[in-house]
């Protein structure tokens, strides 16, 4: 940061944080009664703590504009940060301060901390890795902002009604945003609908006008990132639609007055709601519309700075410039800059691509071919026909440059083109965005590597220099220094602070694995964290977790590839092994599942009623849940994983091998010492590697196997020759967790039975049982499994998002620390 700039002024210590904390209470809110006002005082005190933010923030801004670094632009449709205050304060420093201010008050931090909201714009792993992003950009000092949506209802909450998912809105801005700051002055404006008009200027040269359109307005509002202890804050930007004043102005004069304002209305449902990670749901135009709304919207904001600064010249544009797209989402950028410059600021197509291509970069999160993005010809032409001109222009000259290097291969070409013909012609989202980048990434070594051998292999032999793996990582401020305190208390007395920004230096907490005393104090803080969690449950699902059994979570989105059915089947072969009398070869774990169903996908929301339903079996039976507990934890989210990932024994990473591409809640847990029970599969190989097998239970069929072995796959043969799966399979199929609604998990037992499960579960059933037997067996050795879990945290310095983003800012964006 530039030295002539003066630092912060508003002081952290306790006095004068005390004080802003009395103002803020009294004079901001106008509140004068602590006693039943703990929402004002998370108000308060968020306020008091922004107001430091402020200050870094502006000094941020001015540095850069002195500066004028290279910067980068990351485009995300979502952005899961989950909570804010507990982050700004460790950032700052500033929480024995606070701690004081409160006790002023008769306030804990905790409570007041507990009493704030998730911002839950997103649905989970690729949300929630921008948000770890944004923190390791900020720490690293690096010139990066995030553009994003301010949706009104995040991610939906979930309940359960009878042991059936049940989906809630959620309204997270009802009580206000302490941490978004509006900027008006900053509005702006996005064409939609209309048709394209072509016209000859004055030399002569055509171009193109999109005009009669419905335009809607973009309002920013910026959230403050703060770096970890470097007074940086950074800039996440979130748009939300307004209607604009002209928009109703006709009908208004006609007097249609309720017509008006549902036009009104129409503009603002733009930035209404999230979209779930739903398939029932593609195709939807209000979703393109958001995503066309935030590529339109951030690439304005950015250009119109450009040209304030330095003209209508572009030709330094890309030098200065670098949008990364978070998966093919926002990948109407593409379009959108080729319009801007080519239709705005009349450059030559290829001038105008040159640029784009210069500056675009894509990171692919998918295996899964049906999760490739793509939208109907007839819709893009509707909404967007100016950009529908672009993309067909882009795939004509695209289409040459196939048809130059094969000439002939007509398969080729129809195989690679960005519009795939047919009955419905569809826009291939994944194409342009490799067509428009210069960079093209997987998030984990396996992922990446199958990206060029499978699913973009025509481009990979294309292009092979934009291909690049950047393993996922998440940010080990949130992920263990804020989360696990306890934890980071012991490892900074044992080895210093510095693996908080530093996070490779987590290792040498490896070398205390042989150290008897310093291992019972590891117990310790595992077994505090396993009370934490165990109220957790108790709160949310009545249930008692004895803290002396082995907690074994799996938590993430549920979908068939992750195989949460697969665990199940293991805990009711537990549960029956236990009624037939084999207790004693069962040792004591309590399970833990958790994760929201898309509320379109009905075998999900299936395995979250099985889950349920096997669950109020076991608890309820006296000699079982001796030894066995399962749960289903609702409204799993970023502030549960907190708690959660602190207080595992044992993570399930489960996947069908080649289906996940990276995973990134196995990161949190091995970096809290758990131990990973996994399949070879996304980041679990560099976990794998990184620990060592003897510290990691490996099972299943590997990718380059399951092809071979699904044209021989057979279920119905694999049950019949395991009396194991035999018998789980009897107690399905005999109604014994469906006792009053029989036949409701039918569709679930055809899955497993089915000879083309995509999933593998009957499969990978044996391997896993055996894998899970392993796990108990060490369990049992108490100094063995602490052992491996500090060696577990120790080898997880590879999966710190400060040396993901660190390799994109080298490889991909070339930009250097501010
Ligand atoms: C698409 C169309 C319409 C509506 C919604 C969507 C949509 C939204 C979100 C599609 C996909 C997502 C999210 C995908 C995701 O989270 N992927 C995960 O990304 C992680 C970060 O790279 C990986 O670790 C996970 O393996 C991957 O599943």
């Amino acid at each position: 940061m530039n030295a002539d700039l003066p630092g912060p002024v508003l002081s952290n210590d306790a006095e004068q944080v005390t004080s802003d904390l009395h103002r803020h209470f009294n004079y901001t809110l106008g509140r004068f009664n602590t006693d039943e006002q703990q929402g004002y005082m998370l108000t308060a005190l968020s306020l008091t703590v922004r107001d430091r933010l402020m200050e870094r923030w502006r000094l941020t801004r001015e540095a850069e504009i002195q500066d004028k670094p290279k910067r980068v632009f990351y485009l995300s449709l979502e952005f899961l940060l989950g909570r804010s205050l507990h982050n700004a304060i460790l950032n700052l420093d500033v929480e024995e301060s606070v701690r004081q201010a409160l006790a002023d008050f008769g306030c804990r931090l905790e409570d007041i901390e507990s009493e704030e909201r998730d911002a839950g714009l997103g649905n989970g792993g690729l949300g929630r890795l921008a948000a770890c992003f944004m923190d390791s950009c900020a720490t690293l000092n690096l010139p990066v902002r995030g553009y994003g949506i301010r949706y009104e209802y995040g991610m939906f909450h979930q309940s359960l009604c009878e042991g059936r998912q049940v989906e809630q809105p959620d309204h997270w801005l009802v009580e206000g945003n302490p941490w978004e700051i509006e900027r008006l002055g900053r509005t702006r404006r996005i064409k939609f609908y209309g048709r394209t008009e072509f016209l000859h200027n004055a030399k002569g040269k055509i171009f193109a006008r999109w005009v009669d359109t419905q335009d809607v307005l973009a309002i920013p509002y910026d959230m403050p990132i703060p770096g970890y202890n470097n007074d940086v804050v950074n800039t996440l930007r979130l748009w939300k639609a307004a209607a604009t004043d002209e928009f109703n102005l006709q009908e208004f004069n006609e007097g249609d007055y309720s017509d008006a304002v549902a036009q009104k209305n129409l503009a603002e449902q733009i930035t209404m709601v999230l979209y779930p990670n739903d398939t029932s749901e593609s195709g939807k135009e209000l979703r393109l519309r958001q995503q066309y709304f935030l590529a339109s919207a951030s690439l304005q904001d950015v250009i119109s700075d450009w040209v304030k600064r330095n003209g209508e010249d572009f030709s330094e544009f890309a030098n200065y410039h670098c949008f990364q797209l978070n998966d093919t989402h926002p990948t109407l950028a593409v379009a959108e800059l080729m319009r801007i410059l080519v239709d705005e600021y009349i450059l030559d197509w290829d001038e105008a691509w040159e640029i784009t291509t210069k500056t675009m970069a894509y990171t692919n999160h998918t295996l899964l071919p049906e999760a490739l993005e793509k939208w109907s010809v007839r819709l893009v032409g509707e909404l967007l026909p100016r950009l529908l001109d672009i993309i067909y222009e882009i795939n004509a000259r695209f289409m040459a440059v196939v048809a130059h290097r094969w000439p002939g291969d007509v398969d080729r070409q129809r195989r690679m083109s960005i519009i795939e013909e047919g009955h419905e012609p569809n826009v291939r989202m994944a194409y342009l965005a490799i067509a428009g980048s210069f960079s093209v990434n997987g998030v984990a070594a396996l992922h990446s590597q199958l990206l060029t051998s499978g699913l973009f292999k025509d481009f990979y032999e294309l292009w092979p220099e934009k291909f690049n793996n950047k393993t996922n990582g998440v940010t080990p401020r949130r992920w263990l220094s804020h989360c696990n305190p306890r934890l980071g208390n012991l490892v900074s007395d044992a080895i210093g602070d510095s693996w908080v920004t530093n996070f490779s230096d987590i290792k040498n907490i490896g070398e205390y694995a042989g150290d008897a005393s310093f291992r019972e104090k590891w117990f310790e803080v595992k077994q505090d964290n396993k009370k934490a969690l165990a109220q957790l449950v108790k709160d949310k699902c009545n249930v008692d977790f004895d803290t002396s059994f082995m907690f074994d979570v799996q938590v993430k989105r549920i979908h068939e590839y992750k195989r949460q059915l697969m665990n199940l089947l293991h805990v009711i072969h537990l549960y029956d092994r236990i009624i037939r009398g084999e207790e004693d070869s069962v040792h004591p774990r309590c399970v833990l599942l958790g994760g929201k169903a898309a509320p379109g996908y009905a075998l999900a929301k299936l395995i979250i009623k099985l889950t349920s339903n096997v669950a109020q079996v076991i608890n309820s039976d006296k000699k079982v849940s001796e030894r066995l507990k399962l749960v289903f934890l609702p409204n799993y989210r970023v502030s549960a994983m907190e708690v959660i990932c602190p207080g595992t024994d044992l993570s399930e990473q489960i996947s069908t091998a080649g289906k996940e591409a990276s995973g990134t809640g196995n990161m949190k847990f091995m970096m809290n010492g758990a131990l990973t029970i996994g399949t070879y599969d996304g980041a679990n190989i560099e976990i794998l590697d990184a620990v060592g097998e003897d510290h990691f239970f490996l099972f299943g069929l590997k990718e380059e196997e399951i092809a071979d072995y699904r044209a021989r796959n057979d279920p119905s043969t694999i049950i019949s020759n395991d009396t194991d799966l035999n018998r789980v399979m009897n107690l399905l199929e005999c109604g014994h967790f469906s006792l009053f609604e029989p036949g409701i998990f039918d569709p679930i037992i055809h899955s497993i039975r089915n000879a083309y499960d995509p999933w593998m579960v009957a499969a990978d059933f044996r391997a896993y049982v055996q894998a899970q037997n392993k796990a108990a067996d060490y369990y049992q050795n108490k100094q063995e499994w602490i052992k491996s879990s500090i060696l577990n945290t120790a080898a997880s310095g590879h999966f710190s998002s400060d040396r993901t983003i660190s390799e994109y800012a080298k490889d991909i964006w070339g930009i250097k620390k501010r």
